[in-house]
């Protein structure tokens, strides 16, 4: 026998070893997604501790141990998978059904059971928003359903409801068809059974109608009452009359008040003055179906007063008459002078509302007054009434007289005028002849200036051309003195020379023919010089001159060497 601490030892190590030993993998498990299920229902299930990316066999299994379903999933890499839907619930046989999952030799299985619901639901309640509707209108639906399982979907009309907080709600369109319309709302549980129960509403498309006699006149500052008589296919909701001041921006709405289909409503008398007033009636149905009336034009008749005669001396009696005051209400005339209110007489207007009577003139200050009929609705009608304190004959003389002054008056200031036009027709010729006597004037200075200039250019143009005349002609004399002397010197040379040649032929002893020869040469030059003083110029001559002069003196010398 070993050691018990020995033993201990041992165990512990196989222990070891196994855990050591073992594959690192969990146990495989599945799960179904419910514990029970109707007919027709599917399974869906997910697993986990399978090897990593290995096929996992599933088997659905009935009561009575027979597969009647199998599928096939792939782990992932975790070794997790999911079948979803595989297979559908039947409706029999009931008891414990079993799902069995197969991976890699390890097995894990879940189990369910198949209830049948056989129990409807049950609709509680149905809610419209509105019952009375116009012809494709929108409704709310609100519905309350029961089931022994649950609920699955309610529909109003074949439009799914959504649940929310318990209730099923959603919108439907209401027909198009006037009068009563049936809704019809179907709840379902899983296993396929129904409730279906209707509601009712009403579609009205049909306008209310207004039976009203139009109010066309009114009394000033006094309230009008409306009338009318509005009905409904179905039902009437609401009646406004709308009123204004005519010439007012705004419509001012008030609510009719109903006594079975009469509806009646006051226009205040604030609103009824003297520009008039316009109204018109809008009702509507609970369908939201509105008329409304053309807009009326109500004429406010103005009380108006007759004062006769239209003026009198203080003491006479006058008479008055006015129409359009507030029937059967108090009224007073008076007269305002100088900041005093005097009463001329009162009573009451007649259910007409009219006023009439006689008053005393009062012993008031010559002159045209405002006389006041005023009723207690404060109604107010004027009338312009004069008082005289002098005779109508008496005026009728000063008025002439004053009229005779303005003729007067008038025919002096004609005449002032008719002098007034001649002077100053006068003024403006007597300066139109005085400018044309001055631009005459300053015409001829002008011709007298042009005059002046031309002579003295004149008088210079002919200063000039004698003074270039004296300066040719004493130019021509200079000349002319010039050629003299030139003359005179050719002479005296010729006879120099004459002199000379003679003094030459005597002296000759040797080269005759050389000396011949220079003295043909000056001859021909002095030739030359004669026929050419007429015609060539004072210089060339001079020249000239000098080149027999110097020939004459070449011929000395030749005759001196021999
Ligand atoms: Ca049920
Ligand atoms: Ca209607």
């Amino acid at each position: 026998m070993k050691h018990p601490t020995t033993l201990f030892f041992t165990i512990t190590l196989l222990a070891a070893l196994t855990l050591t030993l073992a594959p690192a993998y969990a146990a495989l498990t599945i799960q179904l997604n419910k514990e029970t299920y109707s007919p027709g229902e599917f399974l869906t299930l997910t697993g986990s501790g399978a090897q990593p990316n290995t096929p996992v066999a599933i088997q659905v299994i009935d009561p009575t141990g027979e597969i009647r379903g199998v599928t096939q999933v792939m782990s992932d890499a975790n070794g997790a998978f999911t079948a979803t839907n595989f297979y559908k619930v039947p409706a029999a046989p009931t008891g414990t059904w079993t799902v069995k999952a197969t991976a890699a030799g390890q097995t894990a299985t879940d189990t369910f059971t198949i209830v049948v619901d056989t129990t409807p639901p049950t609709i509680t309640s149905i809610t419209l928003d509105k019952t009375i509707v116009k012809g494709g209108a929108t409704i709310t639906v609100t519905v309350e359903a029961t089931d022994n399982i649950g609920v699955a979907s309610v529909k109003a009309d074949n439009v799914a409801l959504t649940l929310a907080a318990g209730k099923w709600v959603g919108t439907v369109t209401a027909a198009q068809t006037e009068g009563v319309n049936t809704l019809t709302v179907v709840a379902s549980d899983a296993a396929g059974n129904t409730d279906t129960k209707t509601a009712t509403y009403r579609v009205d498309n049909t306008p209310p109608t207004i039976a009203h006699t139009p109010v066309t006149a009114a009394t000033i500052n006094t309230p009008i009452t409306i009338t009318a008589t509005i009905t409904d296919n179905v039902e009437v909701k609401s009646a406004t009359l709308n009123y204004r001041t005519k010439g007012a921006a705004d419509y001012t709405t008030i609510a009719m008040t109903a006594v079975g289909d009469t509806y009646t409503a006051t226009i205040p008398a604030t609103a009824v003055t003297r520009e008039g007033v316009e109204y018109y009636i809008q009702a509507a149905d609970t369908a939201t179906n509105e008329y409304k009336t053309p807009t009326y034009t109500v004429t406010v008749a103005v009380a108006t007063l007759k004062i006769t005669p239209e003026h009198a001396p203080p003491g006479a009696s006058a008479s008055y008459s006015g129409t359009n005051f507030t029937p059967n209400k108090k009224y007073t005339l008076t007269v305002d002078w100088d900041g005093i209110t005097v009463t001329l007489d009162s009573g009451t207007a007649t259910a007409a509302g009219t006023i009439s009577g006689t008053f005393k003139v009062p012993g008031l200050q010559s002159q045209v007054y405002t006389i006041v009929a005023k009723d207690e609705a404060g109604i107010t009608a004027t009338a312009k009434f004069g008082v005289e304190q002098v005779s109508t004959t008496e005026l009728a003389t000063k008025i002439d007289a004053l009229s005779t002054q303005l003729t007067n008056v008038e025919k002096t200031l004609s005449t002032k005028m008719d002098t007034l036009q001649t002077a100053i027709t006068k003024a403006i010729t007597d300066a139109q002849t005085a400018i044309t006597a001055a631009i005459s004037s300053a015409q001829t200075d002008i011709k007298a200036a042009i005059a002046t200039t031309q002579k003295a250019i004149t008088d210079a143009i002919a200063a000039s051309q004698k003074a270039v005349t004296d300066a040719v002609s004493a130019a021509q004399t200079a000349l002319a003195e010039s050629a003299k002397s030139v003359e005179d010197a050719v002479k005296a040379a010729q006879s120099d020379i004459k002199a000379a040649i003679s003094s030459a032929q005597t002296a000759l002893s040797g080269s005759i023919s050389e000396v011949k020869s220079s003295v043909d040469k000056l001859t021909d030059t002095v030739n030359n010089i004669n026929t050419g003083i007429a015609t060539t110029s004072t210089f060339t001559l001079i020249v000239t001159a000098l080149v027999v002069i110097t020939l004459v003196i070449e011929i000395v010398i030749l005759i001196r060497r021999r």
